[in-house]
Order: structure tokens, then sequence, then C-alpha cells
């Protein structure tokens, strides 16, 4: 195989700082996989599930205090502090790197260093790229296995070309030393002291997002925190969406999505591309192309069942890694709340603790996870390798709020799009640390994953925009509106595709809409309703405007738009049009 010498040399240097006992390199084939899966079981680190029932599957329990991904430890060390923007942590990189390689050095003896080459993307296709990952973690080595393509099919397509750089050492996941770092003017990402997803699995926000979208402005293209679906028609023709909502708000609920039965007997079907991330590129008919760089879900389990999300449970019956959830140690399964009315009787909880349901206290980590290969969900997208991506019909927002957003809107234009993009909002959830259910302000979900300077991303967005002739139509959606009592009013799950269907129909041309303050909106017989239990007042509630609430809402957006020094001219004249709509209506 040809060698790469900046690999090479890369690879020495970062071993002679962490001083493993042993470099091993992940060549991707099962012989390799099977001995790090067997080491692991050895020690502990992997728990082997019951192989009738779950074939190929392990459990994983992190350590007590590394359960999320942790923002207030995610830096981006730009070279310029005003690169990095007002709501990203910075680190000048001089000092990152020493205190990261002080960190590092002896980290990994008596120890290996498993070397892994993983591409992000279809191989060959124009929109990859290729990282390599350092890590002294088989968990690391095995949940990068599904996540990524990975081994000596990506070194022969690497040749001697550029790569993103990632080291990763669990040191002794002391929580006071954890840092994430990312040198976007390196192409490098460096982890220590943590073993947890997004803190480790350096190819999926660290690069996917974080560089990437550094990497995307520079080749004008987007990196997004976007599920990608298709809705195909009783014709047989697909058209596709890309979605952004922020973690644990339902993106993989939504992309797995099981059309209602009115739809299915119709004969429309919706396929899964992807669960989390977009990588988006304008294409020479001047449509959005979207491809979907993960070869893996790294899926929330609480609240995934049968119902729920049928396709994603699904996924994860052979070949997973379960992290944080009950083991029922009966049959030895696992098991997470919500996932069905029967707790085991005789389990452990995600801290390996004998555990009853009747306790009342959670068995599963409410961010336990579930580590599942694409090719297991049984709605997965025909397309989902295609390398030129699939184009994109509408791009929607969303996020979790219990009051104010109606359930769907559609922008004016553009621009429109970009500053509901900008300004969504979503009350915070158990996927990073720190309070759940407050509200924050998550622009295009990409809040804790924008690489760069919020205020020039959004300008990225408005560039980008301009570069396409059939840019897609942006709407935004709110799943979770609740009732004063705290019910939630729409039913959700699969029934979200009535919504989809109204949007893809206002793109075709076909779908009465009105026009309001915030945007072009549904009456409520605009929406299909045929089949489901939902009381007209309830379909008016959420397609209402709370007048009040969206005063409110311009207040919100004026103190965030306050923090950045760098706006674009584009989007204050949006709030301004804003406040002047709902004012003077
Ligand atoms: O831990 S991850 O960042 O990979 C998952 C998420 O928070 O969306
Ligand atoms: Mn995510």
């Amino acid at each position: 195989m040809m060698e790469n010498m900046k690999l090479k040399k890369w690879v020495d240097e970062m071993a002679a700082l962490c001083q493993p006992d042993r470099v091993e390199w992940i060549t991707g084939e099962e012989a390799q996989l099977d001995e790090l899966r067997a080491q692991a079981c050895a020690t502990g680190e992997l728990i082997p599930l019951n192989p009738d029932k779950l074939p190929g599957c392990y459990l994983h329990r992190s350590a007590q205090n590394d359960v999320a991904r942790v923002e207030g430890r995610t830096f981006i060390c730009s070279r310029q502090e005003r690169d990095c923007g007002p709501t990203n942590n910075w680190m000048e990189p001089k000092k990152a790197y020493d205190l990261a390689y002080g960190l590092f050095k002896g980290s990994m003896k008596g120890r290996t260093m498993y070397v892994i080459p993983y591409a992000m993307g279809p191989l060959g296709s124009p929109f990859s790229k290729i990282g390599v990952e350092l890590t002294d973690s088989i968990y690391v080595v095995l949940n990068m296995r599904i996540m990524a393509r990975i081994g000596d099919p990506v070194l022969k397509a690497l040749g001697d070309g550029d790569f993103v750089k990632g080291l990763h050492a669990k040191k002794d996941l002391d929580a006071e030393n954890r840092y994430i770092l990312h040198f976007p003017e390196d192409n490098t990402i460096l982890s220590i002291n943590s073993g947890y997803g997004g803190n480790v699995l350096l190819g999926k926000k660290c690069f996917a997002l974080r560089i990437a979208s550094n990497l995307a402005r520079k080749e004008g293209w987007l990196a997004e925190h976007m599920l990608i679906l298709g809705v195909e028609y009783p014709d047989h023709h697909t058209e596709y969406v890309a979605t952004a909502f922020p973690s644990a708000c339902g993106k993989t609920n939504l992309a797995m999505l099981i059309p209602p039965e009115l739809y299915r007997k119709a004969g429309y079907k919706v396929w899964c591309v992807g669960d989390d991330i977009a990588w988006l590129r304008p294409g020479k008919d001047g449509r959005l192309y979207a491809v979907n760089p993960e070869a893996g879900f790294f899926g929330v389990a609480p609240g995934t069942n049968a119902k729920s999300n049928y396709n994603a449970l699904a996924a994860t019956r052979k070949n997973a890694i379960f992290t944080n959830v009950v083991q029922n140690l009966d049959d030895n399964t696992v098991w997470w709340e919500g996932l069905d009315h029967n707790p085991p009787a005789n389990a452990l909880n995600w801290k390996g603790e004998k555990w009853a349901a009747a306790s009342g206290e959670k068995g599963a980590h409410p961010n336990s996870r579930f580590t599942a290969p694409v090719e297991n969900c049984p709605s997965l997208s025909p397309e989902y390798e295609n390398p030129d991506g699939v184009p994109i019909t509408a791009i929607i927002f969303g996020g979790r709020r219990k009051k104010t957003t109606p359930l769907v809107f559609q922008s004016f234009n553009w621009e429109h799009g970009v500053f509901i993009g900008s300004t969504m909002a979503s009350e915070t959830t158990a996927a990073a640390a720190g309070a759940v259910g407050t509200v924050r302000r998550d622009p295009m979900a990409m809040l804790p994953f924008c690489g760069y300077h919020m205020g020039d991303y959004f300008a990225h967005w408005l560039e980008v925009g301009k570069t396409l002739s059939h840019a897609p139509k942006i709407f935004h959606v709110n799943w979770f509106r609740q009732d004063d009592e705290g019910h939630f009013l729409w039913p959700g799950y699969g029934d979200n595709m009535r919504v989809l269907m109204w949007i893809l129909d206002r793109c075709a041309g076909r779908a009465h809409a009105h026009e309001t303050a915030i945007g072009y909106m549904p009456d409520p017989a605009d929406i299909n309703t045929d089949g489901l239990d939902i009381a007209p007042e309830t379909m008016q509630e959420l397609l209402s405007i709370d007048r009040e609430g969206w005063k409110e809402e311009i207040h919100g957006i004026d103190a965030f738009y306050q923090r950045f020094d760098r706006l674009p001219e584009e989007l204050k004249q949006e709030l301004k049009a804003l406040d002047a709509r709902l004012n003077h209506e």
C-alpha cells in the first residue's frame, strides 16, 4: 500500500508523545475487529449481549462523570479570537497545544494506540473527506467502525493526500482536565479525558461539523446538523428534505418516519438518508445536493420503541453497541425507559447497579445511546451511497417549544429563511451536560457545532443562497407545542408526515397558505388530518400566532443578535421587518 509520509510522520510524533506500548493500524478487517471485541469483553469495557436475540451486540457503561458532550470544555482554537466568535469558547492555539500535549504526554503508557483511517461520505464522492483518529480506546475503534467507513480502503483513497488529524486519549477521565480542542487552521482535533460519544468519536461533531463547517465556508458548501429524508410518491419519484433540530429533539425519529396508514395505502414511502449530519453542495443545475457523511446512527435510546421509531429499533437488533442502558440479567438483553411497559425484574441500571423500576429512579441514562450501522435500517434510502448526493427540495428548521411557535410556517424567501434559522430556539435536552428544559437560541441547531464566528456563518448561508438558482424553500416546524396543562397538542411521530406533505406541496406550488407576520401558514384545512383524532380547535391553536409571545420573541432575538459583532445587515433588516409586521397588522 502506498505510504502517506505526512501520516506516518504524524503518527510517529504522536506515539512519541503519548508513549503507548504498541501502535496498531486498524485495517477494517473483521478478524482484527473480532480480536478487539474479545479484548474489550475480557476487560469489561464491553459486555457481550444475548447472541440469539441481539447478535453481534454489546453493552458499554461509560464513567459516571462522562455521559454527554461537554460544551464548556469544547474550544475552537483559531489564531484570531474574533474568528471563533461569541458563541464558542476560544483558546489561543499555542496555549491549547501546550496544555493538551502536556496532558497527552505519556498518557498511553501500558496501552495500545489505535490508528483509525476513516472517511466521511462515500469513498470516491466529491463530497467526501478523510480523517485519521488516534485513540487508546477500543470502544472508540468499534464505534468508529459503525459510524464511518474505516481501514485500508480509506488509506488507499487517501493516497498521499491531506487528512483531518484527530488525537484522543481517555487518560484518567478527569472531568477537570477534559478538553475537546479544534484547530480549524490545522485541521486538527485533540480530545482528552473523555470516553463518550460526541467528545471522542471525532469523525462526528468534531470533524463533520466543527472542522467541516470551516472547510465548507472556504469551499462554498454547507456542513449542517441535519437529517436527510426522502418522500417517495406513488408514481415513484422522490423529494428530499434536510431538517435541523437540536440534539435529542427527534431528528432520528423524523428521519425514519413510517407514514400513517392513509399515505401508506396510497403508495407513499419515506426513506432515510441520514439522521444527524448533512453535507450540502450546490449542484450544476442550481439545486442543493446533500450527502450523509456518516455510516451509522448514534441515537438516543430512551423513548425509542416499536411505535415511536420502528426502524431505529430494528437497526439496533444486530451489530450495535448500547451505551448506558439497562441490562436485563434474565436474558442478557437491554432495556430503557420508553422501550415497553415491561421493565426487567432482574436488572442492572446504567451504572451497573442492581435496579428495580419500582424504585422510581431511571434505569437508563437519559442520554443513553445506541450505535447502529445504517444498513440495519429497514428504510435506508437506496440513494444513501449516491456519490452525487440527493437534491434537496425543502430545508426545515425546528425546535422544542412549549408555546409561541406554531406547528409549521414557511419563509418568504431564502434571506428570510436564513433569518428564521438564525433565530431558532429550543428547550434544552440531556444531550449536553447542563440544565434541561431552559430556552436557548440554537441557530440552525449549530450553536454547539459551528466551528467559526456565527455571524460569518449566517453570511455564508446568505452567500450560498445566491449561488442557487433553484434554492430549497425554507420552513420552520414545532412538534412540541403544549396546552396550559402541559399536554402535547400535536401527535407527532409518523403523523409529522402530514406536515411534511404540506411542505412538499408548497414547494410544488400545489398547497394553499396565507401570509402572516411570521411567514406563510396553512389554514387548518390545508393539513391532511384524515384518520387523525384531533379537534378542530386544537388545529386552530397549533396554527395560530401568539402575538404577545412573538413580541417577546423579538426581544429575545434582539438580545441574541446583540451578541454578534459581525451580524449580516440582511438579518438586522429581517428582524426590523418582522417587528414592523407584528406591530402594524
Ligand atoms: O454525543 S453526540 O454529540 O455524538 C450526540 C449529540 O449530542 O447529538
Ligand atoms: Mn446531533
